[in-house]
């Protein structure tokens, strides 16, 4: 899965509630280089933000609204070198949300994430499932992700935010990497957006089956999630491109998590999707 592969639907489509609606953007007008003159996204960075301004409390977990204030604008991110605008904010590398600021994201620029895919077979009927929690911000079924911390290294982020949102303890750092890069979030605008690292663990029937699932505070609910074309296509973000991804991965010859039967219910399921 390519960053640049796609242009963002669902940063131009979908918005919280607290956010204004979103300046229309065509798909050909999504590009920065693409000439659109009437351009005008309303301004939007909200309250919560504002009270997690570092540069007026400490404790804050966002950047200062004043960009001048800021030690280093980033220059680069997961989806390559960045583009800034008149006022030195980095813009968007995919292009254009119809929203200026930050809306509810605290990092001018990039905000990291990590997503922990944690899959497993159900040899009782035959389909693949994943640990996905409902969040309660939109009610939508996604990969139990999270934040990275400052300065936190990623693995450690996976195997926090796994436990913290789904009450499941397992050490990403055996997990597969399967993507780098943007994230198609409904929080996204022209000057913050997300990217992710998604890393992926396959488990045993046995094993998936002892765990105990609680729900952490930012989720509505968690379960062993049944991936049929319809639910995948349904799921937060960019989670149905990444559970793609996960399943393309896990069809490759040679995978010794995967017995031919798993396997071959992997592959019917591709095919659906
Ligand atoms: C998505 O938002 C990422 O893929 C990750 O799953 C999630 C992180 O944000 P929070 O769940 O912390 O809101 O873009």
């Amino acid at each position: 899965m390519a960053s640049h592969a796609f242009i963002h639907t669902k940063a131009r489509f979908e918005k919280p509630a607290e956010y204004p609606e979103r300046f229309p953007v065509p798909d050909h007008l999504v590009s920065w280089g693409s000439e659109y003159p009437e351009y005008a996204p309303p301004y939007y960075v909200s309250p919560v933000v504002i009270k997690n301004d570092s540069s007026a409390n400490p404790a804050g977990w966002a950047d200062p609204e004043d960009v001048s204030l800021l030690s280093e604008m980033p220059q680069q991110s997961f989806a390559g070198v960045l583009v800034h605008d008149a006022e030195g904010r980095a813009l968007n590398p995919i292009g254009r949300t119809g929203i200026a600021g930050r809306g509810l994201l605290g990092k001018w620029g990039p905000n990291y994430a990590a997503d922990p895919i944690i899959t497993c077979i159900n040899h009782g009927d035959h389909t693949v499932e994943m640990l996905a929690v409902q969040r309660k911000d939109n009610g939508q079924w996604a990969i139990p992700g999270g934040m990275v911390d400052k300065g936190e290294e990623i693995t450690k982020t996976l195997t926090r935010e796994l436990m913290e949102e789904t009450g499941v303890r397992l050490d990403m750092g055996s997990g597969s990497l399967i993507y780098r890069g943007y994230v198609d979030d409904p929080r996204n605008t022209d000057h913050a957006w997300m990217e992710t690292t998604a890393k992926h663990l396959h488990l045993d029937p046995e094993t998936a089956r002892r765990l105990d699932l609680v729900a952490g505070s930012d989720a509505r609910a968690v379960r062993w999630f049944k991936l049929t074309p319809e639910s995948v296509s349904q799921l937060y973000a960019s989670h149905c491109a990444l559970v793609k991804a996960t399943l393309e991965e896990l069809c490759r010859e040679g995978k010794a998590c995967v017995t031919k039967e798993e396997r071959e219910i992997v592959e019917r399921l591709l095919q659906r999707l």
